[in-house]
Parts: structure tokens; sequence; C-alpha cells
């Protein structure tokens, strides 16, 4: 896949996705791997992580990824409303189950991990503790500290908060397998396989031939508090390893 300018992005019409460069960020790869999935043609383009990114900024008025665009219509940065987009450009391969109960639970599991203080949320405050407790983090994880609210209330509870989704995401699982079923949701695939297929690799990264992140990356993804480490249970990383294989194109592109 070629990553184009977001200045040739822009000017581009259909569907366009930025992902954040060179680490493998779960709303991104979620993002890509549903559109793969639905056989939406999209054209990308990289958000540098840290970084200014002027001219993202200017389109989408936002400096993360990723950022969706479809046509003519306002770019969009949240999860939900990226999948709401994604169901609506693609609504024979649906990611959401139409039974409203199984919906809700959809949706409030895709929360617990997408949503601010969900699971990528605490991951990332817990990756960025190291340096900020340092007192000399490099230049671009200070500015993401500062974006996504980094404090030391939050952090404290960082880990605990893991590992309670990540129970809750066990439970659910061994529920349904209970009940004959090899997904989080209902009797199929749903947009929550796929973020937990995500958001399991900032946790346990595969290895280099499936996610090539620089070997400083790699270093930083193996700090896990033990008891975090400890709720990655086989179960949640067996379902992973399927969705992975089975929907997400290898290795990542990022
Ligand atoms: N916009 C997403 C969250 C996006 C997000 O947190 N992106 C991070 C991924 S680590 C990012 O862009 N990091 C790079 C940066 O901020 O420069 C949502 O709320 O649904």
């Amino acid at each position: 896949m070629e990553f184009i300018a977001i200045e040739d992005l822009i000017k581009r019409d259909g569907l366009r996705l930025v992902l954040v460069a060179g680490t493998p960020s779960p709303w991104g790869q979620a993002a890509k791997a549903m559109m793969e999935y639905k056989g939406l043609d999209f054209a990308c383009g990289a958000q540098m992580p840290g970084g200014d990114n002027v001219a993202l900024v200017a389109w989408a008025g936002i400096n993360s990824g990723p950022v969706v665009a479809w046509n003519d219509e306002p770019p969009l940065n949240r999860w939900d409303d990226i999948l709401f987009l994604l169901e609506r450009l693609a609504p024979n391969k649906r990611l959401l189950p139409e039974k409203r109960a199984d919906r809700a639970r959809a949706l409030g599991l895709a929360y617990e991990m997408c949503g601010p203080l969900g699971l990528g949320w605490n991951r990332r405050l817990s990756l960025f503790r190291p340096a900020m407790e340092s007192g000399q983090p490099p230049a671009p994880v200070l500015s993401m500290a500062r974006k996504y609210n980094y404090n030391e209330s939050d952090v404290a509870l960082a880990d605990r908060r893991q590992v309670e989704t990540l129970q809750l995401l066990h439970a659910e699982l061994e529920a349904q397998r209970a009940r004959g079923c090899a997904y989080f949701v209902g009797d199929t695939l749903t947009a929550v396989d796929f973020y937990w297929a995500a958001f399991s690799t900032i946790y346990l990264l595969p290895p280099p031939e499936d996610v090539p992140v620089a070997e400083g990356f790699r270093a930083m993804f193996e700090l896990l508090a033990p008891e975090v480490k400890a709720a990655l249970t086989p179960l949640l990383m067996e379902h992973r390893e399927r969705v992975l294989r089975a929907h997400f194109k290898l290795p990542m592109e990022m």
C-alpha cells in the first residue's frame, strides 16, 4: 500500500484514511482492517506521532490518527463516527449487529477499548509513564502526554483499569464460547473482534515479520505490569491470533 502526502490526499475524492506512522496504533489499524474486510477502496496518508502535522490539522482539525474522510463530508477522527461511516458505506458486510441488545453490547465493549480512559488510553498512560517519570521525556512523548491528558491520578489507576477491562473481555468471550459462539457478540464477527485484535497488539506485539516496528518501540511495548500480563489470558490471545490471521493484512502496514 502506498502512503501519499496529506496535501494530495485532501484533493482526492472517495474514502481516505490517515494512519499513525511507524506504530501499530490500534484505532487506525482496526479501521483499516474493517475497510479491507468490507471491500472498500481507500487512499492512505500518514500522521507523524508527536509531530506537528500541519497539513492534517488544517484539514481535519486534529493532530492524531486515524482520520477518515468520505468525499466532501467533514473528516472524522472518533472511532465510533468512523465505524458508523463504514457501516453506511458497506452495509452488506455489517460489523455492528442489527439486534438491539447485541448492538448495545458491541458498542459498550468497543467503547471500553477505544474510548477515553478505555483500554488503549490506559495502556498509553502506562507506556508513557517510564519516560515521564524519568524527568526527561523525549519531545514527542511529552507532546502526546499533554495531548492525551497524562495526569498522576489516572496514571496511578491505569494498570488496574486495564486489568478490569481485560477481565471483562475474557468473561464475555468465555460466555460466548460456552454458548457455542466463536466471536465476542452475537453469532458473527463484529467490530469488537477487530478492536480486540488491534488493541491486543499494543500489549503483546506480534513478531517483527507481522508487525515491523523499529527496535526501540518493540522494547517499549515489552514493559507490562505483571498483573496486566496475567490478564492476557490464553483465550484472549488465541482469539486475537485467529482474527489477526484471518482479517488483518500482515505484515501490518504502518
Ligand atoms: N481519535 C481516536 C483516538 C485516536 C488516538 O488516540 N490516536 C493516537 C494513537 S496512539 C495518536 O494519534 N497518536 C499520535 C499523536 O497523537 O501524535 C478516537 O478517539 O476515537
